[in-house]
């Protein structure tokens, strides 16, 4: 099999882990099925290396992840028992340090490698190993394979799969190129199933997350002469609905698919006053820098950040800084 992008330089990386007594592979809270499709398939590959390999996150793995084989050994939350004795930690796609939700005191005296796509990464690691021109860090993992010369397996293609196939918005971004389709093709021989994947990601949804969708619906707004889609959902309503961030995955599509709209708004009130940005651009308007100038971080055609405040305050905040990058 060919590697995606053949200059990426894996060798100080797999230097250092040949060191590795113990490795910590981590994933960014809230997680997604990037960030867990990497976590897993490194865990395969690198276990079928002989490494010792845990699993641990802040945040519990998504339903819509818990079908790939592994998922079941991530741990998660504040007890860091399972961790003791590891001098290595691998975290898979998260931006910057504090997506990992770890105190800095946990990596002292550790080994951290980053491996990540998100052009606003802060090189935080001691080892960094970041594309942007990788669609999703699932297919970084799929180089790294390449690179030790593994033979693919099907717990290692199936995480990958979905990590490419969400990250793509199923093959929908520019980010998509030939190359792309043929590691596609490639993991579908080693096994990972289509129509698993596309059971457990998009067909497979609780009813109440279309009660959710009913209300981020009906505050759909359209702004900047329709050039910007607005939408938007409250805290209260998800706990009358009795859903959570995982559960408005993908609502964004909703505001970025409006003909004429070129920025597309999700706001997301995660606790009360406490809220999720994320932003959809189309080119030329880049919205990574739209969430840098707020304080976060992401992707050109899609970023994000945190906020605080009321949500007339936070609005107007993210209405200004829109305002801005439209004026391009
Ligand atoms: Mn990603």
């Amino acid at each position: 099999m060919k590697s995606l992008y053949e200059d990426v330089n894996w060798q100080v990386l797999k230097q250092t882990l040949s060191n590795a007594k113990k490795i910590h592979v981590i994933a960014h809270v809230n997680p997604d099925s990037d960030t867990i499709g990497s976590q897993l398939a490194l865990y395969h590959a690198l276990t079928a290396q002989g490494f010792h390999i845990v699993m641990h996150n802040i945040d519990p793995v998504p339903r819509i992840c818990q079908y790939l084989q592994g998922s079941g050994l991530i741990t998660h939350g504040e007890d860091f028992s399972e961790l003791q004795g590891c001098d290595t930690i691998i975290a898979v796609d998260a931006g910057a340090f504090g997506r990992l939700g770890m105190a800095s005191s946990y990596v002292q005296g550790k080994t951290l490698i980053n491996i990540d796509h998100h052009a606003s990464n802060t090189l935080y690691g001691d080892i960094n190993v970041v594309d942007a021109r990788y669609c999703a860090t699932g297919a970084m993992i799929y180089d790294l394979i390449q690179s030790y010369d593994l033979p693919m397996s099907e717990a290692m293609a199936a995480p990958i799969y979905a990590a490419v196939l969400t990250d793509t918005a199923s093959f929908r971004l520019s980010t998509v190129t030939a190359d792309t389709h043929r590691m596609i093709a490639n993991l579908l021989d080693a096994g990972a199933s289509v129509e698993t994947a596309s059971h457990e990601i998009y067909q497979n949804f609780p009813k109440q997350r279309f009660d959710l969708l009913k209300y981020a619906l009906d505050s759909l707004d359209i702004q900047h002469n329709g050039c910007s889609a607005w939408i938007s959902v409250r805290y209260a309503m998800y706990q009358e609905t009795n859903m959570s961030a995982e559960d408005s995955e993908g609502f964004i599509d909703y505001a970025r698919s409006i003909a004429g709209v070129c920025v597309a708004v999700f706001l997301r009130e995660e606790s009360p006053e406490q809220w999720k940005l994320s932003l959809r651009g189309e080119y030329p308007y880049d919205v990574s820098a739209v969430a840098a100038s707020l304080g976060g971080g992401g992707h050109k055609y899609a970023a994000g950040c945190s906020l605080e405040g009321g949500f007339e305050k936070v609005q107007n905040q993210v209405f200004e800084a829109v305002g801005a990058c439209l004026q391009v």
